[in-house]
């Protein structure tokens, strides 16, 4: 693609997460119907159906190649990554949206034959877009975003995940006391804006391919990594144990994790 149509596409999509918020924040003036869906920490809303539909319509009608792999299950059967995949999380954070109104995010990721191409994290309630991918740049709120410092995990505060931090998954417990100290907010795509922004060293959580693929695009863009906690690639469509870091901290976590 033409790094003009690409560029377009960008801002496209960033007015589409706009308007999509607008909703959200409206709608959170009205009752939320909340189901559990595999668990009682397992929640999704109204909000999270409305607002998928909304992003995948939005998706198809300004890429009608997209394959769209939507958490909520209003995009395709997606198999692969070839040709054009859009990866959709439309409320990430539902526990947090249903209980303090705050900490939530939308994302979305968007791969070009596998190619990390375009993401997006929006926390919503501190209106904050992360934008962009290696050939356009990465914004927040249209302003260019600085990579954070490659610092060692000693330097700096740890993105947690509560299961792998309280069951000791990977030497998760070994990894922190290492660290400035644990930090867990309950939002995948609000700990990866954090790596971004340097506020963490590193973020490490059980995930789905909705919950990182916007953050891979942004992170790997930004000059940090993110591969799965045994140092393997991460799989695009499949779930795994995720670490996002600076490259330093990523040397440090896989040697301790090994
Ligand atoms: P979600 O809110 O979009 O489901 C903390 O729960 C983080 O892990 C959130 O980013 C959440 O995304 C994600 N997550 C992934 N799988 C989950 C599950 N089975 N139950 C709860 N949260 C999950
Ligand atoms: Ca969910
Ligand atoms: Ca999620
Ligand atoms: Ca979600």
């Amino acid at each position: 693609m033409e790094k003009s149509a690409l560029e377009q596409l960008n801002q496209a999509v960033q007015a589409a997460l706009r308007e999509a918020r607008a909703t959200v924040l409206a709608k959170m003036g009205t009752t939320l119907t909340v189901a559990e869906k595999t668990s009682r920490r397992d929640l999704v809303t109204n909000v999270d159906h409305s607002n998928e539909d909304f992003l995948v319509a939005q998706i198809r009608r300004l890429d009608p190649q997209a394959h769209i792999l939507a958490e909520e299950g209003r995009g395709d059967r997606v198999t692969t990554m070839a040709g054009h995949v859009w990866i959709v999380d439309p409320i990430d954070g539902t526990m947090n949206f249903v209980h303090q109104r705050n900490h939530f995010a939308m994302m979305i990721g968007y791969y070009v034959d596998g190619q990390p191409t375009l993401g997006y994290i929006y926390d919503v309630m501190g209106e904050r877009l992360y934008a962009g991918g290696p050939r356009v740049g990465v914004t927040v709120n249209g302003r260019p975003l600085k990579a954070p410092e490659n610092l060692d995990l000693t330097q700096g505060l740890f993105g947690a995940s509560a299961p792998l931090l309280i069951e000791n998954r990977y030497q998760m417990q070994a990894i922190v006391a290492q660290s400035l100290g644990p930090r867990i907010t309950g939002s995948a795509g609000i700990q990866i804006s954090q790596v971004l922004t340097g506020e963490l060293i590193a973020y490490c959580s059980y995930l789905r391919p909705w919950d990182f693929a916007a953050g891979r695009v942004l992170a790997e863009s930004l000059g940090l990594v993110m591969t799965q906690v045994d140092g393997t690639p991460v799989n695009m469509l499949s779930s795994g144990a995720v670490l996002v870091a600076t490259q330093r901290a990523s040397r440090t976590i896989l040697a301790i994790g090994k």
